[in-house]
């Protein structure tokens, strides 16, 4: 693997393509393709937009162009070009033999990243499988061969010397990564059932929006915090406590970016299932962002990839701290419902915040009142495990217990209570 020192700092021209006159747009995403890049360890030392309505198929941005941006990259001493777009393997290679640098698009630096980022075994397996998946079809790169010496953003991972074997070698890297992964998917998905009886909460929102640091200020942990894109790669959870309500769970997963690889999201299918099980979803927004309602969008873009666009939502609208017009808060809370706003790092309305969860964790609980006889009061002490014991009576014969149990802990319950000489019943209001 290398590592980018300081002194040896890539030097990245970026390159977007502005279709249909959305020129500002363009440049907002140059911008997060710039802190991206930064991410990286390179430096921008331009961004270049070129307004084209067809995208031409051997070089992107056609050859003029391409071929101007030879002379750019030659001039302003850059080694890699950067776009904001995906670029074909076939345009990829067009590129880099006519520009004579290595060429890279968004997707390849998040891959990048999360590289970079990968600590746990889980992560780093997904994030190899996805970058072996993208560097298939571009094997013949010319900066492959490169690579060897020079190193650099797009080259870790894998390492250099799995880019030189055949793709033979690579598919069945490809195949046994996928067991891996099947086998870690079946561990999680043990684990998750031994959590079955908490409600769980589930933390979901666009990269540096606040996710861990809200995870931090609710149950009092210290999770990996960063003004960094993607922070967070692996499913943090955490017992989060309310008052007067049962334990939650808080679970703090990847963030979510526009243009986010497919194969990524594909290969963090097992992290992203530990939101997709939850109960309820926090969806995190930096309200102080200016294209916070692009983030918005992206991200019920990527919960609809994972069928779960219709999960119980709460929008979280953070770092009000440093917002300057308030008013936006009351038109975006009456547009978004339910919805609470907050300052995750000031710790400011969180009360708030757990109000909301519990109003939403209580309509998915059912109240019972349970007769249990003395000699099955074994069963008592595991009920306390389960369910929100409102109040206990000790008779003669029996205890009468008024709790609040998740409606996915009923079955659990009835199981227990098989027993006839148990009764249950809906609890009188
Ligand atoms: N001003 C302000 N900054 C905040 C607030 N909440 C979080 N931040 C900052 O925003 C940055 C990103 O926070 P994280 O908690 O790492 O964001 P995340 O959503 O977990 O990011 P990823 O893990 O990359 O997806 C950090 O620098 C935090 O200190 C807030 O309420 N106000
Ligand atoms: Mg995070």
């Amino acid at each position: 693997m290398h590592e980018i020192t300081e002194t040896k700092k890539e030097r990245a021209i970026l390159v977007g393509v502005s279709r249909n006159g959305d020129l500002w747009q363009t440049e907002d995403h140059l911008d997060e393709l710039a802190l991206l890049a930064d991410t990286c360890g390179a430096v921008v030392v331009d961004q270049i937009i070129q307004e084209r309505q067809r995208i031409d198929a051997a070089y992107f941005v056609g050859k003029g162009k391409a071929e101007k941006l030879a002379r750019q990259v030659e001039e302003m001493d850059a080694n890699l070009l950067i776009f904001d777009d995906d670029l074909s393997p076939a345009q990829t290679r067009n590129l880099e033999k006519l520009v004579n640098r290595k060429v890279l698009d968004r997707s390849g630096v998040i891959l990048d990243i999360f590289a970079r980022r990968a600590k746990t075994r889980e992560a780093k397996t997904q994030v190899e499988l996805a970058q072996l998946n993208y560097l298939l079809p571009r094997l013949t790169r010319q900066w492959t061969h490169l690579s060897r010496q020079v190193g650099g953003i797009g080259t870790r991972g894998p390492g250099e010397t799995q880019l030189e074997v055949d793709r033979r070698l690579i598919r069945q890297r490809i195949a046994a990564l996928t067991r891996a992964l099947e086998k870690i998917k079946k561990q999680r998905t043990v684990r998750r059932q031994g959590r079955r009886d908490f409600y769980q909460v589930a933390l979901v929102g666009y990269t540096n929006a606040g996710k861990s640091t809200l995870l931090n200020a609710l149950t009092s942990s210290d999770v990996f915090v960063e003004d960094r894109l993607f922070a967070t790669l692996d499913a943090t959870i955490r017992r989060m406590k309310i008052a007067n309500f049962k334990d939650l769970l808080l679970i703090d997963t990847v963030g979510f970016i526009r243009k986010l690889p497919h194969n990524l999201v594909a290969s963090f299918m097992s992290t992203l299932e530990e939101a997709a099980a939850a109960d309820l979803l926090l969806h995190v927004v930096d309200v102080t962002h200016p294209h916070y309602r692009e983030h918005i969008g992206v991200v019920n873009g990527v919960l609809q990839e994972l069928h779960i666009e219709t999960k119980p939502t709460i929008f979280v609208f953070n770092k009000i701290d440093q917002l300057q017009h308030k008013k936006l808060l009351t038109a975006l809370e009456q547009e978004f419902q339910p919805s609470v706003s907050i300052s995750a790092a000031r710790q400011l309305f969180l009360g708030d915040l757990q109000d909301k969860v519990r109003a939403v964790a209580s309509l998915s609980v059912s109240e019972l009142e349970l007769l249990i006889p003395h000699e099955n009061s074994h069963v008592v002490a595991r009920i306390y495990d389960i369910a929100d014991v409102v109040s206990v009576t000790y008779g003669e014969h029996q205890v009468e217990m008024k709790v609040r149990i998740p409606n996915e802990c009923m079955q659990a319950i009835s199981q227990m209570l098989t027993d006839k000489l148990m009764c249950v019943s809906p609890a009188s209001p």
